[in-house]
């Protein structure tokens, strides 16, 4: 038997999130009264969950309505055949998670697996003893020396701290699984329910996987793959694990035969794949109260150093940022919150600016002046940020690069007209009133640039011989394709003039030929931009 230890990779942090009976905790939130009576959730003529007090009268998941009266004549029944509350409260848990990392993947309704191996990698940084929070699986308390023992601890941290967000902001308990893989931590988190969490050490791996009492206990195997296990005698995790590699090829085909004898290990390396982007990403932080401008600053700085790093993760370029403050009014008692939001200067996160940091915290303590009056007491009890609006920019791509220029362009408009939006959520009546988030005109050298970018990014190829025009020359110079039927060596040589003569030559001859993947013939044909999108 193989030790996983030796073949595995620790490096990361996953934990999934499993909402204990989901449906009936959101009726439960609907209607608090429920919370005190065994609760089951209908649909046609099954209870699909019920809450926990019903499960202590053995009424189980998709048992039949008149059996489940049998066991508990008392239970309540909801009607949960509208989906829509349940998947409503679905995404709002994935928001809540995206806070921690953008790499959040959703499975089914109520549960996700979350990557926070970058988070847990900065704490690790800070050091100082730590101890797991929840429960730890397995006998063993043999520890791997690769670091993962105290990035599995730290996750643990990372792992209730989520809970009690989703608890505080949502009112629902949950259940996590803290492991280096999906597998681990999905079947870690099913170990201790409901509002528990458990995490499992690398070496713990086998234990658990061994602890299964069937291979359909595995993620991964369904009742297809199960079967044809059966058939061929693999009934057991252990089975499977010594099996010979070479009849399992036979049986499952040779990718799969490798997918699942890793599984048997506890192996995994499928990664956490984000299930759609979030239209906003965002921080709060609640605090006791904060009256002093320098405290705010001190507190939004973390916040936007913390929220740079998620929009990082993210991959899309923001273009409006949202300022946040819940206000705590002493005479009424009475909190309410206030946002605000403007336009950002998307150039600040696809290039290298310096002071970047400073230079949109100047933005958002512009948006605070708007809120609070700082000549008057106040009492801040809350404070956020968030960036919305994305654009979606694939990096280190040419097309992007092509684009980004485009959009830069873009904002330079509006910043000559020194003005952008600010709109207020919480005062909906208010008009939108100007605010300047970056004073410097463009000079008109760069606004030229970026305006050849654009035609360049549109239109045919172009002559490019002005000098202001060189950046876009340099990038023609690596961009003109070469046919298929050129040597690719000599044809790199070449000048560019030549080469766009002779790719032009080509693309008359076989217009058919060059544009022939689904996305591309659905735009229009023959850009410079459809062939950098084809290209990438
Ligand atoms: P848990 O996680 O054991 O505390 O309980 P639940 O209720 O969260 O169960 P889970 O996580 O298996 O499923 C999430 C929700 O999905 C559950 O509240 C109701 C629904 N559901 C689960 N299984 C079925 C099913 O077989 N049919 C239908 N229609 N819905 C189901
Ligand atoms: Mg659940």
């Amino acid at each position: 038997m193989m030790s996983t230890s030796e073949l595995d990779d620790h490096s990361r942090c996953i934990i999934h999130i499993d909402i204990d009976c989901f449906y009936a905790q959101v009726e439960m939130n609907k209607e608090p009264k429920l919370r005190s009576v065994p609760l089951g959730i209908q649909q046609k003529n099954i209870v699909v969950t019920s809450n926990y007090k019903a499960r202590e009268f053995g009424i189980k998941k998709c048992m039949l309505i008149a059996e489940a009266r049998k066991l508990c004549p008392d239970l309540v029944l909801a009607n949960g055949e509208d989906l829509h509350d349940y998947r409503q409260t679905s995404y709002q848990v994935t928001n809540l998670l995206q806070r921690y990392s953008a790499l959040v993947e959703r499975l089914g309704l109520d549960e996700n697996f979350i990557d926070v191996t970058t988070l847990v990698n900065e704490k690790v940084k800070q050091g100082g003893d730590l101890s797991v929070v929840g429960n730890v699986f397995g006998e063993s308390s043999e520890r791997c020396d690769c670091g993962c023992t105290r990035r599995l601890t730290l996750c643990t941290l990372v792992a209730q701290e989520i809970r009690d967000l989703i608890k505080s902001e949502l009112n629902l308990t949950t259940c996590a699984g803290v492991a280096h893989n999906k597998l681990l931590a999905k079947l870690a988190g099913s170990r201790h329910k409901p509002n528990q969490q458990t995490v499992v050490f690398p070496n713990s791996a086998l234990e658990l996987m061994l602890s299964l009492s069937s291979l359909m206990s595995i993620p991964g195997i369904g009742r297809a793959m199960f079967e044809q296990l059966h058939k061929s005698d693999i009934k057991t995790v252990e089975d499977l694990q010594n099996t010979d590699f070479k009849k399992l090829e036979t049986v499952t085909g040779s990718d799969k035969a490798h997918f699942i004898y890793n599984l048997s290990y506890g192996i995994d390396k499928t990664p956490v794949k984000p299930s759609g982007k979030p239209q906003s990403i965002g921080l709060e932080d609640a605090c006791k109260s904060i009256s002093v401008e320098t405290e705010v600053k001190k507190k939004l700085e973390q916040l936007l150093h913390r929220l740079l790093v998620l929009v990082t993760e993210d991959g899309r370029v923001p273009k409006t940022i949202k300022l946040t403050v819940r206000k705590f009014d002493k005479d009424s008692k009475i909190s309410h919150r206030e946002t605000r939001q403007c336009n950002v200067n998307p150039s600040l996160f696809t290039s290298n600016q310096p002071n970047k940091d400073a230079k949109i915290m100047a933005t958002v303590m512009h948006l605070f002046s708007r809120i609070i009056d700082p000549k008057k007491p106040y009492h801040i009890t809350l404070l956020g940020l968030s960036f919305t609006k994305f654009q979606e920019l694939p990096r280190n791509s040419i097309a992007s690069f092509l684009r980004k220029d485009l959009e830069v362009q873009s904002v330079i408009s509006i910043e000559n007209q020194s003005a952008v939006e600010d709109a207020s959520s919480s005062a909906p009546s208010t008009s939108n009133v100007a605010v300047e988030v970056e004073s410097p005109t463009p000079s008109p050298k760069k606004l030229k640039l970026s305006l050849v970018s654009k035609k360049r990014c549109f239109r045919e190829y172009e002559d490019c011989e002005s000098p202001s025009k060189l950046k876009v020359a340099e990038l023609c110079l690596d961009s003109v394709p070469c046919p298929p039927d050129a040597d690719k060596d000599v044809f790199k040589e070449l000048p560019w003039e030549v080469q766009k003569e002779l790719w032009d030559d080509y693309k008359r001859k076989r217009p058919s030929e060059i544009f022939c993947s689904s996305q591309v013939k659905k735009s229009k044909p023959n850009t410079l931009l459809n062939y950098f999108i084809r290209n990438n």
